[in-house]
């Protein structure tokens, strides 16, 4: 890295208040994934204030295994439901273990209120240096991932409320995705980023891809619960979720009633060689198994469970009125009321989106709280989504 212009600071050259630097960076081809940034100047209060952010290094060359197989089927369902492919690249590596089919970023970031209105108070004087705020003791109470909390969190992107803080938490997929994760821990503490559904297989830390000892051709990554951030560390990992050991069928798909769903098991058991399917990557071991004793609506009855009628239940934000994937397998259980709670929500109405939502969230459970209130901070949900939603994430 080369600087130009800035005065001599303690870790690199320093903007004088007021005035500017600028850094210039040449990337090697060697250097592909997630990296951080963040001030080097008085870090202990300018990190805190916000002067921090993610660099991202696409790989010089994709493994063909990226772009074959189930990935590049992949692409053709979601070229088929006319779905937006928002990666940057097919790969997070020059490594065939790495491809990945969508991507997000959680950047891990807490406030102590007191350290900012200090700096407020402060920051109209106009003499040089004379920013004197006690970052210790240390008492956040904003806990933020991207520099939202919860609720915010999965408002859109560039939502107009939140100009300072235009990208959100809200992770979407479809069953038998790999999910890319980039996770990057900016503040002072660690936070233990907890993935429900499945667990995450690390790839890579700070950039660096975790290799086997014995053979320097296999990842090594461990498959964890929590993905713990550490500050000015960053986290490379894969998520996925197919709905494979549920032991019903998730579709709620009828024989009895006359649908002909199908589902043709790959050599892994999945329903992989129909990428326009609505059950594309479904685990065809549990097609046709029902879930519901006595179903409501147009499912295969003689399941294990007894839920109760949608129609006479108030359902909330999170539950579309069924237990089953995509809004055609809601209508077919439910019936088509056009009034079954809670039609009309933003969040998850059943006549369009019906995922299965997993909380995304810090497991030091004082951080899903805002200002100690109760939901807030460092939570979100994973909303998997069956083929036919068309996800988009440019909001
Ligand atoms: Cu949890």
């Amino acid at each position: 890295m080369s600087t130009s212009g800035g005065v001599a600071g303690l870790l690199t050259q320093e903007a004088a208040p007021g005035g500017s630097v600028t850094y210039t960076l040449t990337i090697p081809s060697t250097a592909a994934g997630t990296h951080a940034y963040y001030s080097g100047t008085q870090g202990d209060l300018q990190v805190e204030m916000g002067l921090y952010g993610a660099i991202i290094v696409i790989p010089s060359a994709i493994p063909g295994a990226c772009t074959s197989g189930n990935h590049a089927t992949n692409l053709t369902a979601q070229g088929h439901w006319n779905e937006a492919n928002y990666r940057l690249a097919a790969a997070a590596y020059n490594h065939p273990e790495a491809c990945y089919d969508r991507e997000y970023l959680f950047q891990f970031s807490e406030m102590d209120p007191r350290i900012h209105r200090q700096a407020e108070e402060q920051s109209t004087r106009s003499c040089t240096g004379c920013m004197t705020v006690a970052t210790e003791p240390y008492v956040p109470a904003y806990f933020m991932i991207n520099g939202r909390s919860m609720p915010d969190l999965m408002d859109p992107n560039y939502a107009p409320e939140y100009p300072h803080q235009p990208y959100n938490g809200n992770p979407h997929m479809h069953p038998g995705e790999l999910v890319l994760l980039r996770v990057i821990g900016t503040g002072r503490w660690q936070h233990p980023f907890h993935e429900h559904g499945n667990h995450v297989r690390v790839l890579a830390r700070d950039g660096n891809l975790i290799l086997s000892a014995t053979d320097p051709n296999s990842l090594a990554g461990p498959l964890l619960f929590t993905t713990t951030t550490t500050p000015g560390l960053t986290l490379d990992g894969i998520y996925y979720w197919s709905g494979k050991g549920l032991n019903w069928d998730p579709y709620g798909h009828n024989a009895a009633s006359g649908s002909t769903l199908p589902c043709n098991p790959d050599a892994n058991g999945y329903n992989t060689g129909a990428p326009t399917a609505i059950n594309y990557f479904e685990w065809c071991q549990d097609h046709n198994k029902p879930l519901q004793t006595h179903p409501f609506g147009d499912v295969a009855g003689g399941g294990p469970a007894t839920l109760p009628d949608p129609n006479i239940l108030a359902n909330g934000a999170w539950f579309g009125g069924s237990p089953y994937l995509g809004p055609d397998a809601t209508v077919r259980a439910v019936g088509n009321t056009g009034t079954t709670p809670p039609s009309g929500t933003v969040a998850n109405a059943p006549d369009s989106e019906a995922g299965f939502a997993f909380m995304w969230h810090s497991h030091n459970e004082r951080e899903i709280t805002t200002n100690n209130i109760f939901p807030g901070g460092m939570l979100m949900m994973m909303l998997v989504d069956s083929r036919e939603f068309v996800i988009d994430e440019s909001n």
